[in-house]
């Protein structure tokens, strides 16, 4: 099967790239241009025709890229064409009437790249993530794990099981083999040392897939506070609306801003208070779940609403930063209770000390999670695998017996399993690999 597709994203461009991948690759790209055949991997400029009537649709810049030395590991050829709807619909049409060639699936080129082994599951996900990223943050994140860091992390692991699994995995088979009488121990203090260092990978606060996802910071505060105000302010639009009615806001409304390169998921919520109106009182849990929810609370009052009883007595936390709105109205009123805990004394109408505000922000997340810079876990699914590959791994040092050497080698091959499906690596020929490396079995 050829598949194609725009790869440039949709709309009107300067230039748009398609490409195509599969056995027909150089069969189509001879089709649709005029003259020569372009040498492999040089951009050269070439006229688009239709196949069928000769007829010129565009002019660009063509690739040929011959497996396996392309992106999908296929033969595979780019057209860098005028990025107008109508030169692309052209083109699409063309290469829809080739016999075996469809256009392309979300991501099917890079899941190509996948099969073909031009790359391992956590490239795979974080060039995903790089198309994605929209800060600074995250497109460094992505950046290291595609570089491979990670990858070599947990090659590094799976690699070190599978070799102690050769050596149990001898033991059983060939019993009457001299091996060392302490190799328990040995191997045992070895699958330790490797279950300690996952232990602290997966202590790292959620730090990469936070970052994948974007820092939650719930503004929350009493009615009438000035909290859709404040998340209008900064997401320089008319996002909630504002009005001098309190109990206005009832649904949580959420923004992605980008704060210094931070990625923040910004949510306004309704004023938390005691309320027999039904909506409310809806609008108020839900608030109260976005609260417990979120990384940093903004706790945001009034000096007409320093009202610290109840539900903000017991939601202050190391994730909060209290903040006085309306300061332009003076500050009278504001208890010591509450100017002991320093709050920020911001006002929105007259646009001051939000970059205070702003810094206090960013001072929370890096404390609370920027503090590692060796993560290796950026998505759910990496940290099941690296949490099951722990468990079983505590299971295999449980096993002291020498009689349990068939369960220990099981927890063993489980974990290994785990810390494969990270990478995308499960293969038992490697394991059997390592007995016959280890060990010259067959001399
Ligand atoms: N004087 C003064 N008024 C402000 C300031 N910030 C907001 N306001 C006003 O306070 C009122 C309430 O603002 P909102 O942003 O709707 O308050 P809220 O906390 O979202 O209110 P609810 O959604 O009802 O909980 C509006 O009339 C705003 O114009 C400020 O810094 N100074
Ligand atoms: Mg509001």
């Amino acid at each position: 099967m050829t598949i194609y597709a725009l790869s440039s994203g949709p709309g009107i461009s300067g230039i748009a790239v398609i490409r195509v991948s599969g056995i027909k690759a150089k069969i189509i790209l001879k089709s649709v241009i005029k003259g020569k055949y372009p040498e492999e991997r040089v951009a050269t400029l070439k006229k688009f025709i239709d196949p069928e009537t000769g007829e010129l649709i565009d002019e660009g810049i063509v690739i040929w890229f011959k497996g396996p030395n392309s992106y999908t590991g296929e033969d595979m050829v780019e057209l860098h064409t005028h990025g107008s709807k109508a030169v692309v619909n052209k083109l699409h049409y063309i290469l829809e009437k080739f016999d075996d060639c469809r256009i392309a699936e979300p991501g099917e080129f890079t899941k190509l790249a996948f099969q073909n082994n031009k790359i391992n599951l956590l490239k795979a996900e974080s060039i995903g993530d790089l198309i994605a990223a929209e800060t600074e943050l995250q497109r460094k994140q992505a950046l290291k794990i595609m570089s491979g860091s990670s990858s070599q992390q947990f090659n590094l692991w799976r690699d070190k099981l599978i070799k102690i699994l050769g050596e149990i995995e001898a033991k059983i088979d060939f019993p009457d083999e001299d091996l060392p009488s302490d190799i328990s121990k040995k191997l045992q203090s070895s699958v330790l040392e490797i279950k300690e260092e996952i232990e602290k990978s997966l202590d790292d606060d959620k730090t990469g897939e936070i970052i994948r996802e974007g820092f939650k910071v719930a503004i929350i505060g009493p009615p009438n506070v000035g909290k859709s105000s404040l998340l209008n302010y900064l997401s320089k639009r008319e996002a909630a609306i504002v009005s001098e009615q309190a109990g206005t806001t009832r649904d949580v409304v959420e923004v992605h801003l980008d704060i210094a390169g931070l990625p923040i998921i910004i949510s306004d919520t309704a004023g938390i208070r005691d309320s027999n109106d039904e909506i409310e009182a809806r609008g108020i849990k839900l608030a109260i779940h976005r609260a417990e929810d979120a990384d940093v609370n903004i706790i945001l009052l009034d000096p007409k609403n320093v009202d610290f009883k109840g539900f903000f007595d017991d939601h202050i936390s190391d994730k909060s930063i209290i903040v006085i709105n309306k300061s332009d109205l003076g500050l009278k009123g504001i208890p010591n209770s509450i100017l002991g805990k320093e709050p920020i004394k911001i006002s929105i109408k007259e646009k001051k000390n939000i970059d205070k505000l702003i810094d206090e922000i960013k001072a929370k997340l890096k404390n609370q999670f920027l503090k590692n810079d060796n993560v290796l876990i950026t998505r759910t699914r990496h940290r099941y695998h690296l949490s099951k590959c722990h468990k079983h791994l505590c299971s295999f040092i449980e096993k002291k017996d020498k009689d349990d050497y068939d369960k220990a080698a099981e927890d063993l091959r489980l974990s290994i399993r785990h810390i494969g499906n990270i990478v995308g690596r499960v293969d038992v020929e490697e394991i059997l690999g390592s007995i016959f490396e280890n060990f010259c079995i067959g001399k």
